[in-house]
């Protein structure tokens, strides 16, 4: 090993390439926010995941430190730590400080790469104040240490032989820069809803997630530990899924297939449900984009289930073949292919790009869904059944001269007559305040400042679109006009280059029936509108709920603890008057304004939708008929689901 004084010409590109991280952060792991921060967790777990898809580990931990850090741990082959010859450093050095070095060592065969993350772990390493590695192989135990990417004096160190019968195996310790990063703030339950997803995407591998931090601290999951390990994979995954839906056969539909070393497989149960879920994965990324492995399985379902029902004659009475949306009605799938040097594309780099995928998953699904459906002919019935019935829905509404009504409602160019719009028509500029009730929107509308804010009231709660077919929502006049206010469609027709105002700001108020008119929109939104959540176009107003009064100032509180720190920071213990807001009609137009619509106070909460899986539940969950699960939901979830909280 060469002094670490010594910087050749290796060392010199290493440093520059930590400090291309360091300074621009967001292009590596796309933002600095909560997001980014989670990221880092996510790159360094995709490491462990890619060791256990290579067939050598099986246990991976990710544990939340009270002192803000987190450590991963796995019971792989132990990053290597000889000497590597170009950089003249110990491999495990290059590795941590080496932009993408992870990959050049092995020819693992299914890199997480591209996509999301797969940036490499060097990118954790630059954006970690400090990180510690340990490193179990060859025979002993290996450590290294870093700073802000780069090595401590003297940081390489054999610490010890493996004792016999001990694992080989690699831990990450990272403490996050509190110079990059916005927050240092781990969530349990966002790293709970992703380790749980990869637990079912590689099944076999156990994933523990365990928290540290002390119950005193204020972060909501202190204390929790849980393991996920699912030998049924993806199996399990659409059980999970379903379990507060009816499905309508009791097995989970399931087959695998491997052609050109691209692995496809495939999970799914239909449901009596109107709302469909199908998610596609590639290398275990959520490709909410799409791409060639989703076309070619819904050309593939579609075809296969008119061939039964064709042959079966079970659906003599349709004078057509079921469409795509017919079969797909209540269906819930899962579709995950790994790929060897998966292309990934689109806005937010979460399309499937490689066209040899689709004609592999096509002919995969066409030919093993054949055989369940001819090796079980009650399900392929039951299948067939519901698409038939969800076409006969399609079409009787069709008759009914409902597709007209909504081409016309919607095409439309009147704005509804409730909207008191703005004035600029830079969509980039202007929001729109979806307001809670008559007298909130009167108080919105007198208040607002009419240059780039519309405001749009509501009359009480909109229509559960989640127990509703789209004909029967498009007779709702409430969501009618906010399809129209926005000018951007639903569903398949929907535009997001038509949309009106880059911030739709949904303003209820801070009690239970607000929230539900919250969920109730969001819900909308998401099953509907969906781009509009991706766009990160959606936030929530965040009204005060308390208001208090001293020497002429005034200070508003969101939360009561926050009302009594102000009464003592600001107010001497002795405020002039606390006004509680009971609802949003209570304030008049100024008080509105300076709270919860003014740019320069207010505070806005954007609604991100990060796991399309998870949401899907949620909404299921919260929206459905099943009471039960509702109600264990939110007992779980009340205090993290701020924007759900009902
Ligand atoms: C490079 C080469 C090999 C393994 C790894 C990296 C590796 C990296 C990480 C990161 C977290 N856990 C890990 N486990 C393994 C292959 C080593 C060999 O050929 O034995």
């Amino acid at each position: 090993m060469s002094e670490q004084s010594e910087y050749g010409a290796g060392q010199i590109q290493v440093l520059e390439g930590l400090q291309a991280v360091r300074k621009r952060p967001a292009m590596y792991i796309g933002s600095t926010d909560g997001r980014g921060l989670h990221h880092l967790v996510y790159e360094v777990v995709d490491n462990s995941i890619d060791e256990a898809l290579a067939g050598h580990c099986d246990e991976i931990t990710v544990t939340i430190h009270g002192d803000g850090s987190v450590s991963v741990s796995d019971d792989g082959r132990g990053i290597p730590v000889d000497t590597h010859e170009k950089y003249d450093r110990p491999a495990l050095e290059v590795i941590m400080t080496v932009l993408h070095a992870g990959g050049k060592f092995d020819s693992k065969s299914y890199q997480v790469s591209g996509g999301l993350h797969g940036v490499g772990v060097s990118v954790v390493n630059a954006l970690s104040e400090r990180l510690e590695v340990e490193v179990k192989r060859d025979g002993g135990v290996y450590r290294h240490e870093f700073a802000r990417g780069e090595p401590v004096e003297d940081g390489f160190e054999r610490v010890r032989d493996i004792d016999e019968g001990e694992d080989t195996g690699t831990y990450i310790r990272f403490w996050p820069d509190g110079e990059i990063f916005e927050t240092n703030a781990f969530e349990f339950s966002t790293l709970a809803n992703r380790l749980r997803e990869l637990a079912f995407l590689n099944s076999g591998v156990g994933v523990t997630l365990a928290d540290e931090r002390d119950a005193d601290t204020d972060a909501d999951d202190a204390g929790d530990e849980e393991t996920f390990r699912y030998d049924g994979g993806i199996r399990e995954f659409v059980g999970y899924l379903n379990e507060t839906r009816t499905p309508i056969h009791e097995d989970v539909i399931y087959f695998e297939d491997e052609d050109e070393d691209i692995h496809v497989e495939v999970a799914m149960q239909a449901t009596e449900e109107l709302q469909g879920s199908v998610h596609a994965f590639a290398n275990n990324i959520n490709t909410r984009e799409g791409g060639t492995h989703l076309t070619g399985f819904k050309t593939a379902l579609t075809r296969t289930v008119n061939d039964y029902a064709n042959e079966h004659g079970l659906v003599d009475d349709l004078d057509a073949n079921l469409k795509g949306e017919d079969v797909r009605e209540g269906l819930t799938a899962v579709i995950s292919v790994k790929h060897p040097d998966p292309q990934f594309e689109g806005q937010t780099k979460t399309k499937l790009g490689n066209s040899e995928v689709r004609g592999i998953v096509e002919s995969a699904t066409h030919e093993k869904l054949g055989t369940f459906f001819e090796e079980n002919p009650d399900t392929a019935r039951k299948v067939v059944h519901k698409a038939a019935e969800a076409a006969r829905a399609r079409k009787a509404a069709k008759k009914a001269e409902e597709l007209t009504r909504r081409k016309s409602a919607l095409e439309s160019t009147a704005l509804p007559g409730k909207l008191a719009d703005c004035q600029t028509r830079d969509p980039t500029e202007a929001e729109l305040f979806v307001v809670e009730g008559d007298s909130a929107g009167g108080s919105a509308k007198q208040g607002r400042n009419r240059e780039n804010q519309a405001i749009l009231p509501l009359k009480g709660k909109i229509l559960n679109v989640e127990k509703h077919r789209l004909d029967r929502i498009l007779e709702n006049d409430e969501i009618r006009a906010l399809i129209t206010a926005i000018g951007a469609g639903i569903g398949e027709e929907f535009d997001i280059d038509d949309v009106r105002y880059n911030r739709i700001i949904l303003m209820t108020d801070a009690d239970v029936d607000g929230a539900h008119i919250r969920t109730l929109l969001l819900t909308l939104l998401y099953r509907h509108m969906k781009p509009l959540l991706e766009a990160g176009y959606v936030y929530a107003a965040q009204p005060p709920l308390y208001r208090v009064r001293y020497r002429g100032e005034t200070y508003d509180a969101m939360t009561e603890a926050e009302r009594d720190r102000l009464v003592e920071e600001k107010c001497d213990g002795n405020p002039d008057q606390v006004q509680r807001f009971k609802g949003l009609g209570e304030m008049n137009p100024e008080q509105l304004w300076d709270t919860t619509m003014d740019p320069e106070n207010r505070i806005l909460k954007r609604i991100n939708i990060d796991d399309a899986a998870a949401a899907d539940r949620m909404f299921n969950v919260l929206m459905g008929d099943a009471v039960e699960p509702r109600k264990q939901f939110i007992k779980e979830h009340a205090t993290e689901a701020e924007w759900v909280d009902i």
